[in-house]
């Protein structure tokens, strides 16, 4: 176990029908099969997080349904189930973002840091429609905050280093709470140089710096009401993505909220929430750094986004209900201008991103039957309207020349239901579920203009005739857990009609120096996705604990060939002895050989690799101070690799020393 996982699933399935049983109404728990990740600060990560001052990425991670593409040190992009983000929902407290560049170097999860964090919630299929129409599932990041309580102050610092990529790390926070207010404030900064690989192999263009400023307050207004404001400042300088041919100057993040949060209502009303939020995303991109390149490039992006939610939990009977009505606008730009070697020649410019606009509406209806002491059903149902248009009057003429019929505007609407059973008894725990859901084309997908893909070599056409994606999900899993044993097998089948991808167009020429042709976006008849995960959890002795875990997907296309990006058979096992304040861990993972790749897509086979970590712990208390002290060894043994989700088969970091130190004063 490299991170803790809660796989909170069993654990909170049975306590809440445990809180059903003994007094259903006084619960605001809501039974559901998420998976949570604790995250950087929450209290009880510092005692046994093998390297609490990890990325954001290195944590989801950790997630047996979660795996991160890789095009350098910085800024991994999110799979969920095996999908990229166009078909997953990934939210901050529930508020939509979309990055800015349309090479995917700026998911939603580079905006953020350890320490704005307590936990992430992820939630797969249908199961994560609350935030908006998804495919694979969600993710929600939830903010840290103090809540209305009487902690006083708090300060605290934290500080790390690692050998490999000399990665520095400087965090502080304060805080406040009483029972009528709170006040978080956090900063944090990395700065790492290039990484090495396995065999001391220095990786170009894998430095980055990064700055994270976070602060959150709230205050009631009564006994019942209160009002919460949040906002985050984040900025990346100087990242270098070796695996593609441009680097980020500036990746930059504003992102605010207001909320207004009610009580007991009423008898049933038993809580709501009202949240009006904005954010907007610079991302500069270029090759100034690269020595040699066929021809200089500018390719600047920007996102704003304007949003709300308002949500309502009630309880009556045996029901509890959830109710959610969201909306966002979002325009999405990018540019790119090419500089000739040639002085005489004109610069050319496009827009690659013609000034989307998106204008997103929709209702979420959950409602948790508790039919028995054992068994309950969940219902979900949302529908959604979705509107695209194309502001920009070059960039729409751009497109005509694909597309002449195509016209500035496009509605549609997404639709999705799921229903789940869950079954809990003695030790056990049983799900079964389905669900149907429906997603939008991306921005890239629908209106992308010559975007350069360097896994393939292709450059990319949208498509703006696009019909939604469609999916139908299938998913069960059996939990056991005793005082010595937990175990829990999963698996979700995705069966996903009008599956959007790329295909080559050999009548066109790409627009790209060297590029191998043009893909156009369309829709195949159907795909189909299988994942499954099994982990299993022992505790040898009171000071000992074993942890394992499987993982292994399947994903093909209606013709029988592989989809790109399906991970192989992988593997994790770790081995924990915890005595007082006192922790040692080792861990093994690795993968087998990906023997299902996709050539289309660029892929080839990836080998076999295993690596193995090892990290120990001690927390000191001294009056009111406490201090944790964590060092770590990151693949021991500096094994050169690669996994499937590494971009262009850049290779992984080699053997890497930490140390994470943390201060707090109460
Ligand atoms: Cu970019």
């Amino acid at each position: 176990m490299k991170k803790i996982i809660y796989t909170a699933i069993s654990l909170l399935l049975m306590n809440s029908m445990l809180h059903a049983q003994e007094k259903y109404s006084d619960t605001t728990e809501v039974v559901s099969i998420k998976e949570i990740i604790l995250i950087g600060s929450h209290p009880q990560v510092h005692q046994k997080e093998p390297k609490p001052l990890g990325s954001i990425d290195e944590y989801l991670e950790t997630s047996a349904k979660i795996n991160m593409i890789k095009r350098g040190a910085y800024a991994w992009e999110p799979m969920l189930n095996g999908m990229t983000t166009e078909r997953t929902v990934i939210t901050i407290d529930g508020m939509r973002i979309f990055g800015a560049c349309t090479d995917k170097m700026d998911p939603i999860t580079s905006y953020v840091e350890i320490s704005n964090l307590s936990e992430a919630t992820i939630s797969s299929g249908q199961q994560g429609a609350e935030n908006g129409a998804t495919i694979g599932g969600s993710i929600d990041l939830k903010r840290r905050k103090t809540g209305f309580n009487e902690t006083g102050w708090k300060v605290g610092a934290n500080t790390g280093g690692e050998s490999n990529g000399e990665q520095k790390i400087v965090g502080a926070e304060v805080q406040y709470a009483d029972n009528s207010f709170y006040f978080n404030t956090d900063f944090m900064y990395r700065d790492a140089e290039n990484y090495k690989a396995g065999g001391n192999r220095e990786v170009l263009y894998s430095q980055f710096t990064k700055y994270n400023f976070s602060a959150i307050t709230g205050f009631k207004l009564s006994e019942t009401q209160s009002v919460e404001g949040s906002f985050i400042y984040d900025e990346a300088n100087d990242v270098g993505y070796p695996a593609l041919p441009m680097d980020v100057s500036l990746a930059r993040a504003i992102i605010g909220s207001v909320k207004y949060e009610h009580h007991q209502l009423s008898e049933t009303i038993e809580h709501w929430e009202t949240k009006l939020y904005f954010n907007t995303i610079t991302h500069q991109m270029d090759d100034s750094k690269r020595p040699v390149v066929p021809i200089r490039m500018d390719m600047p992006g920007w996102s704003d986004t304007y949003g709300f939610y308002s949500k309502v939990n009630m309880s009556l009977d045996k029901h509890k209900l959830t109710a959610n009505l969201n909306s966002f606008y979002n325009k999405s730009l990018a540019e790119m201008t090419m500089f000739p070697n040639d002085p005489n020649e004109n610069d050319m410019f496009m827009l690659t991103w013609p000034d989307v606009r998106t204008l997103y509406t929709g209702l979420y209806l959950e409602d948790v039957i508790a039919l028995t002491a054992h068994y309950s059903l969940q219902l979900t149902g949302s529908l959604g309207r979705h509107y695209n248009k194309v502001a920009s009057t070059f960039g729409l003429q751009s497109l005509q020349i694909f597309y002449p019929e195509m016209t500035e505007s496009k509605q549609r609407y997404l639709k999705s239901l799921s229903s789940q059973v869950l079954l809990n008894k003695k030790n056990m725990e049983y799900t079964l579920g389905m669900g149907y859901g429906e997603r939008a084309p991306s921005v890239s997908e629908g209106y992308g203009f010559y975007l350069f893909n360097s896994f393939d070599g292709f450059d990319y056409i949208g498509n703006p005739n696009m019909s939604n994606e469609k999916s139908v999900e299938m998913n069960a899993s059996i939990g056991f857990e005793n005082k010595k044993w937990n175990a829990k097998l999963t698996g979700s089948y995705f069966h996903i009609m009008d599956y959007i991808i790329g295909k080559p167009d050999f009548s066109l020429s790409p627009m790209t120096i060297g590029a191998n042709g043009v893909k156009v976006y369309e829709q195949l008849e159907y795909a189909s996705l299988f994942n499954s995960d099994i982990s299993i959890g022992y505790s040898l002795h009171k000071n000992w604990n074993w942890n394992g875990k499987l993982v292994f997907s399947y994903g093909r296309d209606n013709n029988n060939i592989n989809l790109p990006l399906v991970q192989p058979l992988s593997y994790q096992t770790s081995l924990q002895f915890r005595k007082a304040l006192f922790s040692i861990e080792t861990e093994l993972q690795g993968a087998t050989k990906q023997q299902d790749f996709s050539p289309e897509f660029g892929e080839n086979e990836t080998a076999a690799y295993a690596i193995v970590n090892l990290s120990a712990s001690q927390t000191l208390f001294l009056n009111r101070q406490k201090m944790t002290v964590k060092l770590g060894a990151e693949n021991i043994f500096d094994t050169y690799y690669s996994t499937f989700s590494d971009w262009n088969n850049i290779p992984r970091r080699g053997r890497n020393l930490f140390v994470n130190l943390s201060y707090v004063i109460q």
